[in-house]
């Protein structure tokens, strides 16, 4: 991923009433645009190697605290889209079943990782290529899910995501994120997202 803040690809108010118009606005002009701008001040301006060489060799915290932010909500601006009920399909929908049973199945599993996750972070589910197997995976703070695994999607349980419109209750959040993944963004993160891990 190049170290440029992408544009959000959709109106602020696209995935109403899931997530309100001014979370959006919120998360993405305040929070996301802070963490990209404090990394690039910790790097001195040098956008020259990609956010995952950054964040896979500089281990300071304000690099990994800011990086890891702009990376993170990179990818879940890239998932979000109203999916008008469809569900996964494709390799994600096959890998889904073989792993979790069911669909069904595999979302019990990711919202109890999101409601569980004490504090602040994310949920990540990845696809390791060597076991051909997806894993859902918790990650506080701004820690970033690169592990030598594909990161298909992440859902962020940070409460500015979800405090305007939900307050305390994360779980509803949770059950309204299943309204706003866009399984056909998820499988193409699976058909051409790489991996990446420490040498
Ligand atoms: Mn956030």
């Amino acid at each position: 991923m190049e170290f440029k803040m992408e544009e959000l690809g959709y109106a602020f108010d696209a995935l109403e009433p899931h997530i309100d118009a001014k979370t959006m606005e919120v998360h993405f002009t305040k929070h996301y645009a802070a963490y990209f701008n404090k990394a690039l001040a910790a790097l001195d301006n040098d956008t020259s190697k990609s956010v995952e060489e950054v964040l896979l060799t500089d281990l300071r915290p304000a690099i990994q605290n800011n990086a890891g932010g702009f990376y993170n909500h990179t990818i879940f601006w890239e998932i979000l889209g109203k999916n008008e009920g469809k569900g996964p399909s494709g390799n994600v929908g096959k890998y889904m079943e073989q792993g979790f049973g069911s669909f069904d199945s595999f979302k019990e599993k990711f919202a109890d990782a999101a409601a569980t996750l004490f504090g602040s972070g994310w949920v990540w589910l990845l696809f390791d290529e060597k076991t051909e197997e997806l894993e859902i995976i918790q990650r506080h703070n701004q820690d970033h899910p690169l592990c030598g695994k594909k990161v298909l999607m992440g859902l962020d349980v940070w409460e500015h995501a979800y405090y305007l419109n939900y307050q305390n209750r994360r779980p509803d959040y949770i059950n309204a994120f299943w309204e706003v993944v866009d399984w056909e963004k998820v499988e193409n993160r699976f058909l051409t997202a790489k991996t990446f891990s420490l040498a």
